[in-house]
This record gives structure tokens, C-alpha cells and sequence, in this order.
């Protein structure tokens, strides 16, 4: 178990999603930390590139002891400081709960983030509603059962668990850019809700929740979408 006395500091930058999840997992273990912004319209600095030779946000300082990549990231924040979040893998029914969360996370990052990134370049009106489709199929036939006990959250919880902490950030843009009408009308909320209900009602918890909106800022990543929109569609004219 970690000491509370650890001293953490969060490279990172609130814009980014994957950085995002460190931010959840912090913020519902309630644990102290500094963070640094790292300006990502510039070029990485020779000091962090010292501590992230990957150039990426988010990279964690814990002890000292630098830890990258924000799965693994979170995945250390939950075994290193023990909660509601995941129990550990020797406690009774702990590998599978485990190992439910790890299918959870893959399906929806393989079926539903992957898909969304494509919508950043798509050109014409029929990509984007192929992709739109594609995104569809995954949540109806792998996503959504996996939701059966949700109640809000993964797995029958009442509280957030690592399963929210890997996708929580997702969940929200998702909500954010389909209310946006920046995702195709196909996937927006009202045809979401009849076409996958639970995910519907497991999106509008998630995204409600304090740990998940604690460096949420809507405004900032509806502009930001959009100008990354323009930037890819420019690039690749
Ligand atoms: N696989 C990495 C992805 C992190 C990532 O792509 N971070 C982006 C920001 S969202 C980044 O740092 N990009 C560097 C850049 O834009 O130059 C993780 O999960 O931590």
C-alpha cells in the first residue's frame, strides 16, 4: 500500500483525455498531488523529454519514480492506494472482477474510442456515417451487454470503479461532441438511448460525476475539436 506521505506530481494537460483518466483516478482516491501543465503546442523541453522520452502526456512522478502511459498510470494509482476502485487480485472474486474490467476497457476502446477517432479525418458524409455505423455495431453487440448489472456503474458499483477511470474521459467527450452535433446525428444522444439504453443511462452517470467533471472544461473541448477537425481535414486536402 502506498504511503500518504508519497510525493506525486501529474505532468499533464487538461485538454488531453488520456491524461484525463489519471485525473479521475486521483481525484476519487483523494490523493494530494502537484500538477504540472505541460504546453502541448510547443515542442517537449529537454527536461521532459528527460522524464517522458515519449514527449506524452500524462507522465506520473511517484517518489521520484517516473511511471508513463495512462493505463498503466491509472492501473498503479488503483493498486498502489486500495479502494472501491478495483479490489486486489488475491482478495475473493478479485482476478475476475479484474478481469471484467480489463474486457470492459478493451471493447469499448477497441469498439467505440477507435471508431470516434476516424470522425476527426473523415471527408465526406458517407465515411462518417460508415464509421458512425461501425461505432453502432460495437456498442450494441459488445459494449452494451456488458452494462447488464451497471447500477450506475461497472459491474453492479454504486461508486466509480477503475472501469470508469479508464473510459470516464471518453464517456464525457462523447456525450459533449454528440450534443454538439460535431459526432453524426446517428450517434447522438436520443438515438444512443434507444439503441443502447443502458450505455445511455451508464454515459449520463459517468459523465455527472464529480471526479470525471473535476477539470472538465465543455467550452475548451468543444473548440478544441473543432480545430483539430480543420487542422486534420487541412492537412490531408
Ligand atoms: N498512449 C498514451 C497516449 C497519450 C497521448 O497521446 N497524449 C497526447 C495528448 S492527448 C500527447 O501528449 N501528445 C503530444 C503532442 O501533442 O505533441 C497514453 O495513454 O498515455
Amino acid at each position: 500500500m502506498a504511503s500518504q506521505d508519497a510525493k506525486l506530481i501529474l505532468y499533464t494537460n487538461h485538454r488531453c483525455p488520456w491524461a484525463h483518466r489519471a485525473h479521475i483516478a486521483l481525484e476519487e482516491l483523494q490523493v494530494p498531488f502537484e500538477e504540472v501543465i505541460i504546453d502541448l503546442d510547443k515542442p517537449r523541453t529537454p527536461e521532459y523529454l528527460k522524464i517522458n522520452p515519449r514527449g506524452l502526456v500524462p507522465a506520473l512522478s511517484y517518489n521520484g519514480n517516473i511511471i508513463i502511459e495512462s493505463a498503466i498510470v491509472s492501473q498503479f494509482l488503483a493498486d498502489a492506494y486500495p479502494s472501491h476502485l478495483v479490489p486486489a487480485s488475491n482478495a475473493p472474486g478479485g482476478a475476475l472482477r479484474r478481469a471484467r474490467v480489463a474486457l470492459f476497457v478493451d471493447a469499448f476502446s477497441s469498439k467505440l474510442t477507435s471508431p470516434l477517432f476516424g470522425l476527426y479525418t473523415a471527408r465526406t458524409d458517407e465515411e462518417k456515417e460508415s464509421i458512425a455505423a461501425k461505432f453502432t455495431e460495437g456498442l450494441v453487440k459488445e459494449v452494451e451487454p456488458l452494462l447488464a448489472d451497471a447500477n450506475p456503474f461497472f459491474g453492479g458499483s454504486d461508486k466509480l470503479t477503475l472501469a470508469e477511470v479508464l473510459t470516464g474521459s471518453f464517456v464525457i467527450r462523447l456525450k459533449t461532441l454528440a450534443g454538439a452535433g460535431i459526432y453524426p446525428k446517428s450517434i447522438s444522444l436520443s438515438s444512443l438511448a434507444e439503441k443502447a439504453p443502458r450505455f445511455a443511462r451508464w454515459v449520463d452517470a459517468v459523465s455527472a460525476h464529480p471526479s470525471v467533471t473535476s477539470i472538465y472544461d465543455e467550452e475548451k473541448i468543444i473548440e478544441g475539436a473543432k480545430a483539430r477537425i480543420a487542422k486534420l481535414q487541412a492537412a490531408s486536402a
